[in-house]
């Protein structure tokens, strides 16, 4: 048999400085810098096999052949690394994610980080973390933080071509004690995908120029805060950050509101918790998931209260993970 087999796993990640805004679509190249978490477990796994004399690219997501055009969106991003290995055999892929798709959670970072990095592997290209970094954000602009472990930062970069663009680790998981309490709402109404509401929001929200330059104010204060491990300092960018994100959504026309009531309460809930004197700041992505950025000892006190937010129907807990990596079984 002519095949080439790889496994790689990977983790979602969770934005502390939003990335909302593209200065090339095509390449995905961020209008602004941001600054994630790699979070296990959200863990997905995914096997490649490349082979010569199969027509074309088939892909399985949870053992179910996958929809149309996210097949089409693999086969694109394998194009990439067929032309870079100089290979035209086809691929079969098969990727697993441990967490529940229900539950509304992103899973191309984790995805497409797993993909390139198995991708490449199997066909013999042997890349550094940044030039994965970079080829996994063709395939989803956040997949670049997934190939990072611990706290990482995608830069902005200048170069047209995206050489520059790429995440770097600036804290491992051992070197600061973070955790993530996601609570998982009920599915709200349809979601607007995370590509077409930046395109919308750039081209039509009068905050959009506002927010791209917060942004990149925010990233270089979150990455002192992070070198510096000032907690609060970082929570309450974490915090400014989404909702600054989001505003600019939401004035965007039609107007983009990923939220749903139980969104809003689990705001509202953990700035009750942190006037009680607990240290918790919430974020929120392009979903109605609310996330709980705190410390090891805030943990339970923050499931108790998502648990007691009416709409939350589960919470994930979760810690700083690494990057990704090749696995044998
Ligand atoms: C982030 N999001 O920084 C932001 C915050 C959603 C809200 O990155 O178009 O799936 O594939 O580059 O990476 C989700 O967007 O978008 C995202 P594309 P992606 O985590």
């Amino acid at each position: 048999m002519n095949a080439h087999n790889s496994r790689a796993r990977a983790h979602a990640n969770l934005a502390l400085v939003k990335y909302f805004g593209k200065r090339d679509l095509a390449l995905n190249l961020p209008a602004a810098g941001s600054l994630s978490l790699t979070l296990k477990p959200l863990t997905t796994t995914t096997h490649i096999a490349f082979e010569g004399g199969i027509e074309k690219d088939v892909v399985k997501v949870n053992g179910a052949l996958a929809e149309p055009r996210f097949s089409a969106r693999v086969s694109r991003f394998l194009d990439i690394v067929r032309g870079m290995a100089g290979s035209d055999y086809r691929a079969s892929v098969e990727t697993r994610n441990d967490f529940p798709t229900a539950a509304g959670l992103a899973s191309s970072a984790s995805g497409f980080a797993a993909l390139a990095l198995a991708s490449t592997d199997a066909l013999g290209l042997c890349l550094d973390e940044a030039a994965l970094s970079a080829l996994a954000r063709r395939g989803s602009g956040s997949a670049a933080r997934s190939i990072t472990g611990g706290i990482s930062v995608w830069r902005r970069g200048e170069s047209t071509d995206g050489s520059d663009s790429f995440a770097r680790t600036i804290a491992e998981p051992k070197e600061w004690d973070l955790r993530v309490v996601v609570g998982v709402t009920d599915p709200g109404a349809k979601k607007v995908g995370s590509t077409e509401a930046m395109e919308r929001t750039r081209e039509t929200s009068p905050y959009y120029n506002e927010w791209i330059r917060s942004a990149e104010h925010d990233l270089e204060e979150a990455t002192d805060a992070v070198n510096e491990r000032d907690f609060m300092r970082l929570g309450e960018i974490t915090e400014r950050s989404a909702l600054a994100m989001h505003a600019a959504a939401i004035a965007a026309r039609p107007g983009i509101v990923y939220w749903n009531g139980a969104t809003l309460e689990a705001f509202h809930a953990i700035r009750a918790l942190r006037e009680n004197g607990l240290e918790v700041y919430f974020t929120c992505d392009a979903g109605p998931q609310p996330k709980v950025l705190t410390l090891p000892e805030n943990v339970v006190a923050v499931e108790e209260m998502l648990m007691a937010t009416p709409g939350v129907t589960r919470t994930i807990r979760c810690e700083l993970g690494e990057g990704a990596r090749l696995i044998s079984e």
